[in-house]
């Protein structure tokens, strides 16, 4: 029986087909996910003012429940912010945003998740430049980071989604190359089935840098809906010593409830 945490996506309005499990109110999230079993709370806010909220400080405290992670794709997806849009002023404000989400993770004490913030590399011959416009941008959120000593964690994302650093060994290398200390890898298995050669192999070369997870079938759905062999990977992680938290992002599918409740009940199965 292990002892990693589970967590529950939380966010306001889930848009198109984004993997996200509750809908509502931050406060109502905490106390719905502490009802199913689940340890924690994902929450995935569009901007660090919604996170400004007495209830969800008072949710925390009387359910005894703790937040993993803030997402910031939303920054992306809602309003167009990118690590390395070409226009400086909107790389800026990209990172003064950010740098608000690193504040109210250190009043949560948790991690900060980046992903699809990174943006998209319009044309093969902008690569290089894109990629020294992100190193620049991770840089000075790195340095903001461990001022004030919070973790962030870089998500590698399939090419469908993002189109550059899109499976573990490449993220490694890009944390690697620009010295960030206080940036580390989370990986998500729906991704992993996408990018990676070999699963297994992937989280063993990549071990000490993983700090978060996320689980989803190859299809996106709940564990145990396809073909994914959560065994090997629960197994792997914890031959690693990895003893982080175990995120519920996947499709809230046939319906956000169902999903809810069969993800964990398919994870605590595996974690006994
Ligand atoms: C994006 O596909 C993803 O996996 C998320 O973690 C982003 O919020
Ligand atoms: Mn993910």
């Amino acid at each position: 029986m292990t002892k990693l945490l589970t967590s529950l996506t939380v966010i306001n309005k889930i848009i198109g087909d984004a993997p996200f499990l509750f809908e509502g109110s931050f406060s109502d999230g905490v106390t719905y996910a502490k009802r199913l079993g689940y340890d924690c709370v994902e929450i995935h806010a569009s901007s660090s003012d919604e996170l400004k909220s007495p209830e969800l400080v008072s949710a925390l405290e009387k359910q005894q429940m703790r937040i993993s992670a803030l997402g910031t794709g939303r920054l992306y997806v809602n309003t167009g912010l990118s690590l390395t849009a070409p226009d400086a002023a909107v790389r800026a404000e990209a990172i003064r945003q950010l740098k608000e989400f690193i504040d109210a993770a250190r009043q949560f004490h948790c991690l900060v998740i980046l992903g699809c913030i990174r943006g998209n590399i319009p044309d093969l011959a902008s690569r290089p430049s894109v990629l020294r416009l992100l190193g620049e941008s991770m840089k000075e959120l790195d340095q903001y980071a461990m001022a004030h000593r919070v973790t962030m964690v870089f998500e590698p994302i399939n090419r469908y989604e993002n189109n550059y650093l899109c499976n573990t060994y490449e993220i490694a290398d890009f944390l690697r190359k620009n010295n960030l200390q206080n940036i580390k890898m989370m990986i998500d298995t729906f991704h992993m089935n996408i990018e990676e050669r070999d699963i297994r192999q992937s989280i063993l070369d990549n071990c000490a840098d993983i700090a978060y997870v996320h689980f989803a079938d190859s299809n996106r759905w709940y564990p145990g809906m396809g073909h994914l062999d959560f065994h090997m990977i629960l197994e792997t992680l914890l031959s690693t010593g990895y003893n982080g938290v175990i995120s519920a992002e996947c499709l809230p599918l046939p319906t956000k409830e169902e999903a809810s409740v069969n993800w964990l009940s398919s994870v605590k199965e595996l974690f006994d």
